[in-house]
């Protein structure tokens, strides 16, 4: 396929209500988008780095700047691409996974529109829709937190995950449990904000059967992962520390957790997102697909993705739960399902009126 040229498009969009973690609270996106120009098709790409590098070193004006000096450019300089060779025509550019993802999305979306295939049939995906999970930030008080939870099960969420911190996560849990009981599938994301000396109090969440406990420990820390999963029940789940298939492998060698969490952004791209999860399925290990409040560009995608056969329910939510106005047409949350996109490419685009309203800047990068 060739490439015409590339566009950079600066948005932002507000979140309805911030998503407060252990490292800081998430207001707002600051949107990089990519736009893949060709003959026959556009395709369009999310980047999902963050406005500060305070949930890994990406963030979003740094993946701007990449994608306009470096990826675009040795991506047009080849004259012809696939989707399926963008993340080694550009791998020797160290690191800027999120910023990889974003250009690797909109180039597969243009390939996939030109061929009239929807991301879900080129993946093989087996589901035509998921269960939508929600994933809930710390709150003032764990009563606040009860309502919170209280309001997205009565809207239909299928699974709860809540972040915690040193401070916030032996009795928030114990206050969900009482009020929902035993059977709320719930689970915990502590963003790396415990030590290895903090196993003992870690072990205090193992009486509340939570379905995982999701990277509790710094990214670097896959030994210590694996040394902390031997002293707590609660299945550890990785996030922050796989960063490919490679540290995947490593996880499941040195057993350093027994679920893994695929953020496509996170991991330089859903091709690289399908290979952990294939090789994950291979090897017993439970994946699903997270989040990082993509608009419905991004989140299309990652419903695709999680409508492969081994995702459990994500962290994918409807549209509603982040914005007043999605990008895209929104994804309704119906029966506690996110419907998997059909149409060609990722199935969506951005809607011009939104667009115009929240774009900041376009740079356009010709072959
Ligand atoms: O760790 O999964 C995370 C959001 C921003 C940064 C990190 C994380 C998250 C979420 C939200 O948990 C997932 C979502 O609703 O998209
Ligand atoms: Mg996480």
């Amino acid at each position: 396929m060739k490439l015409d040229g590339i566009e950079i498009v600066r948005a932002s969009i507000s979140l309805r209500d911030p998503i407060r973690t252990s490292f800081g609270s998430l207001a707002r996106r600051d949107l990089v988008l990519v736009r893949a120009v060709t003959p026959d098709a556009d395709g369009w790409g999310e980047c999902v780095a963050p406005t500060d590098p305070l949930y890994s070193s990406e963030y979003a004006d740094a993946a701007a700047t990449v994608l306009e000096r470096f990826l675009a450019p040795r991506l047009l300089e080849r004259g012809e691409v696939t989707a399926e060779t963008v993340a080694e025509v550009l791998h020797p550019i160290r690191g800027h996974r999120m910023a990889k993802a974003a250009i690797e999305a909109a180039v597969l979306d243009a390939q996939l529109r030109s061929w009239g295939v929807s991301f879900a049939d080129y993946l093989g995906a087996t589901r035509d829709r998921v269960p939508a999970g929600v994933s809930i930030g710390i709150r003032q008080s764990v009563g606040e937190l009860v309502d919170v939870v209280a309001g997205f099960l009565n809207e239909g969420y299928r699974r709860i995950k809540i972040k915690i911190a040193p401070g916030w996560d032996v009795e928030p849990v114990r206050a969900l449990r009482a009020e929902f009981g035993d059977d709320l599938p719930l689970q915990v994301d502590a963003n790396c904000a415990y030590t290895l000396a903090d196993a003992e109090h870690l072990a205090r969440l193992d009486e509340f059967g939570l379905q995982l406990l999701e990277q509790p420990l710094g990214e670097e820390q896959m030994r210590q992962h694996a040394e902390l999963a031997r002293l707590v029940r609660t299945p550890i789940a990785l996030d922050e520390t796989i960063l490919s298939a490679e540290s995947a492998a490593d996880a499941v060698g040195l057993k350093a957790c027994r679920i893994v969490n695929i953020k496509p952004g996170r991991v330089g791209g859903y091709l690289e997102g399908r290979r952990i999860h294939d090789l994950c399925r291979a090897n017993g290990i439970a994946v699903w697909c997270g989040g990082m409040a993509e608009t419905g560009l991004g989140r299309a995608g990652n419903v695709a993705l999680a409508a492969l056969p081994g995702f459990m329910p994500g962290d994918n939510s409807a549209s509603d739960r982040y914005f007043e106005q999605d990008l895209t047409e929104p994804f309704l949350l119906e029966d506690g399902h996110l419907k998997v996109p059909t149409g060609p490419g990722f199935g969506v685009a951005p809607r011009r009126e939104v667009l115009k309203r929240i774009i900041d800047t376009t740079a356009w990068i010709a072959a």
